[in-house]
């Protein structure tokens, strides 16, 4: 049987995959409300269970993933979803033509304190030979990053925001909590390719490999060392705040990984963090690696897989990345 070409709008974009960012949007929206009660209606604090990655979930962990999960799973327009709070994937009963990959709630150690949290999202097709609705596997989300055909985070501060792209540069919607609708802030976000910012967990530094060990070290020594400047150092322990910042002002983040685990180096996921975060900071002019190649052309071995995180301004990841290949 011949299939329908999907319908488009005119920028070219997919009808179906509109729908689909917005209801990712009525459920951060909704996630948004529930982090912004608080206390107010007891959604702080842990739960008892542990996801397959040995990490306690908070409560709104949980909540999060479930919203998300039962609203694309009805939408009618994702055949199945991948969670950081899922041990495997989920497959609806709905049909559609993507696949979506989501942390529900990225930075869960600042839920208690008020802090900086988000929603990532990571959008794929079907493969192919799916689309006829043969079952989805845990192989079909095995794509590398460069697969993705939007991605993007909401992030919960003092403002509710979207940072989208669909492939065609960058956007900053504002959720505005008076109409309920997430209204276009900015366009064609561009990072700014030098920068003075860094951002890494400091208290991980005896666990660095040798070249960030020298990275790290070269910046710190200021006007007087090797880089002839002053740094400024940030770190909000949730990758949606350190790269929303990058996104408005540039900046360098990592997550590298450590030589004290070897079972378990790295500490960011690839399909629900790096990836998604991958594609923003590239279709904003940045560079993603993981000190060693793109992380977008790494080929996925496994859902829940980790993987080390440089990412930023362009020329201050390419120096970074010049450490590595020394
Ligand atoms: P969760 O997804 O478990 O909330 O973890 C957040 C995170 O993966 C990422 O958002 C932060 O950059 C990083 O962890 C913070 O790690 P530290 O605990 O080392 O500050």
């Amino acid at each position: 049987m011949k299939r329908l070409a999907p319908e488009l709008r005119k920028d070219g974009v997919e009808l179906d995959l509109i729908s689909l960012i917005r209801t990712i949007l009525a459920a951060c929206k909704d996630i948004s409300f529930r982090v912004g009660q608080a206390d107010l209606s007891g959604v702080l604090g842990s739960t008892l269970n542990e996801n397959i990655q040995g990490e306690t979930q908070k409560k709104l962990d949980i909540l999060s993933n479930q919203l998300l999960k039962d609203m694309l799973l009805e939408s009618g327009f994702v055949r199945a979803i991948a969670s950081e709070e899922e041990d495997y994937i989920v497959e609806g009963e709905h049909g559609g033509r993507f696949l979506v990959a989501f942390d529900p709630l990225d930075g869960s150690s600042n839920i208690d304190v008020n802090s900086l949290t988000g929603t990532i999202f990571s959008i794929l097709p079907v493969p192919e030979d799916k689309l006829d609705g043969t079952p989805i596997t845990e192989q079909d989300f095995l794509q590398p990053g460069r697969n993705q055909v939007a991605a993007g985070y909401v992030m919960y501060g003092p403002s509710t925001i979207l940072a989208l792209t669909t492939g065609k540069g960058v956007d900053f919607y504002t959720l505005d909590k008076t109409h309920g609708s997430f209204l276009k802030t900015r366009d064609n976000i561009a990072i700014p390719e030098e920068t003075k910012e860094f951002a890494i967990n400091s208290s991980n530094q005896h666990k660095w490999d040798i070249p960030m060990q020298r990275y790290i070290r070269d910046i710190l020594d200021g006007k007087a060392g090797i880089r002839g400047k002053n740094f400024n150092m940030r770190w909000i322990a949730c990758m949606v705040g350190d790269v929303h910042r990058i996104l408005c002002r540039g900046g360098i983040f990592t997550y590298p990984a450590h030589t004290d685990n070897p079972e378990k180096p790295n500490k960011l996921r690839l399909l629900y963090e790096a990836n998604p975060m991958g594609m923003l900071v590239e279709q904003a002019g940045g560079l993603v690696s993981t000190g060693e190649q793109n992380i977008l052309d790494l080929q996925p071995t496994e859902l829940h897989e980790r993987v080390p995180v440089i990412l930023g301004s362009k020329q201050e990841v390419k120096i970074c990345l010049d450490y590595h290949n020394q």
